[in-house]
């Protein structure tokens, strides 16, 4: 136990990024749905016929690029996804005393984002893992990663849907500010795969695994070669049910499919896209004025990337044009949407360029719903 200085400065010290080496592009997602799509309606022909099942639909690489700029996603296991028998990857369960799944992803992330902040073990007093989903509901992720680690400190999971990284940044610049730890790691392990409904054509093709990880700590300690000053973070929740899962330990006790298509990764896409992209120009516009500054200001845009033409709208409201790339790079082409990990990931590949006094804009938004931003300044 120790008592740290509190910190009026706190930075972003190093960014880490680790990528799966498995790619499924939109066309062989296609195949697959509409070979699985062909099988289940002619099994089923009769039921589809008296009305009591749903024919299961079509998709279209075309429609997937136009209406959401993704190509490709990466992802952790490929096997049985586009198999028409199984549709969903096939991932060994690991025995107990063996290193959780996502827990060896987290920790690809953890070590780059250690190596490029220059720390090790000794410097870190706590881990934060925040994602879409853990695969487990304890012991947390993050205590796991902190021991494989051999940190002496303390580390807790946290769960905010596609803001979890954001959210989790918040609190690490917190824990920071106030002296509770000196240096914190974030960790956003998003092993989405396995809660992907491949034969829904709404949703098969929104998401892909990655893993990302980023080190908070008192600018009076970091000594990484790119560092980024937090002049403030800002979160905003509203209730709604139109991005939802509900796997759970109640499906135990309900009786129902605990792997049912509503347990599995659903929404309502186009209501999402209308109601989210006015609150987050209004959530970012509002946090950059906190700090004096206007969307003129801003260097560089790293948004959440769920959709290609939210960021066109969302960027179009605050900037009154569509961005160059360079402003507000874009990695869901060949990303997809990875929860929690998108925007750290255009961050994590578009900032050695930065100037110093540079102003930097991180925001993810999604499920809850929920905004996350953090206003930066390059040092
Ligand atoms: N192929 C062909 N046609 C299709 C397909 C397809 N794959 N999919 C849908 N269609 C059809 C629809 O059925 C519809 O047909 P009809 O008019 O006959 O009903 C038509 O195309 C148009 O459909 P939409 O109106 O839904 O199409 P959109 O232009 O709205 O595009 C998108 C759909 C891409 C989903 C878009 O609405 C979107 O991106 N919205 C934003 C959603 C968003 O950002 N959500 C955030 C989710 S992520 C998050 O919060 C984190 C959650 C945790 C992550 C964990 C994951 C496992």
């Amino acid at each position: 136990m120790r008592l740290h200085q509190a910190s009026d400065r706190v930075v972003i010290s190093g960014l880490g990024l680790w990528t799966p080496d498995h790619v499924i592009t939109n066309e062989e997602l296609v195949v697959a749905l509409n070979a699985y799509a062909d099988k289940f309606n002619s099994e089923h022909q009769s039921e589809i016929e008296s009305g009591l099942l749903k024919p299961v639909g079509k998709s279209d690489a075309e429609f997937i690029e136009k209406a959401s700029g993704i190509k490709q996603r990466h992802v952790y296991v490929k096997e049985g996804i586009c198999d028409v028998n199984r549709m969903k990857p096939l991932i060994p369960e690991r025995k107990e005393d063996e290193l959780s799944h996502q827990a060896e992803i987290a920790l690809h992330a953890a070590r780059s984002a250690m190596q490029a902040a220059n720390k090790t073990a000794q410097d870190i007093d706590a881990v934060i893992v925040s994602c879409a989903y853990t695969e487990r509901a304890y012991p947390a992720i993050a205590i796991e990663v902190q021991d494989a680690l051999g940190i002496d400190g303390f580390g807790f999971d946290m769960l905010v849907a596609c803001s979890a990284a954001t959210f989790a940044l918040h609190r690490a610049w917190e824990m920071v500010s106030s002296g509770s730890a000196r240096a914190v790691l974030v960790i956003n392990p998003e092993l989405v795969s396995p809660q992907i409904n491949y034969t829904d054509r709404d949703s098969h093709f929104i998401f892909g695994d990655v893993a990302t990880a980023i080190i908070v700590e008192r600018a009076e300690t970091a000594t990484g070669d790119q560092q980024f000053e937090i002049l403030g973070t800002q979160a905003k929740t509203l209730f709604s049910n139109n991005i939802r899962s509900n796997f759970g330990y109640m499906s135990r006790a309900s009786d129902t499919d605990p792997f049912g298509a509503d347990k599995l990764f659903h929404q309502e896409g186009r209501s999402v896209f209308k109601e989210v992209c006015p609150m987050a120009a209004e959530h970012l516009s509002s946090h950059l004025a906190l700090h004096g500054k206007t969307p003129q200001d801003v260097r560089r845009w790293w948004l959440h990337q769920a959709n290609i033409n939210m960021n066109h709208l969302i960027s179009k409201k605050l900037l009154g044009r569509v961005p160059e790339a360079d402003e507000a790079p874009i990695v869901l082409d060949r990303y997809a949407n990875t929860a929690s990990a998108g925007s750290i990931i255009a961050f994590n590949l578009h900032h050695k360029d930065m100037q110093p006094g540079d102003i930097g804009m991180l925001c993810s938004f999604g499920a809850g719903y929920s905004i996350g931003s953090l206003v930066l300044c390059k040092l």
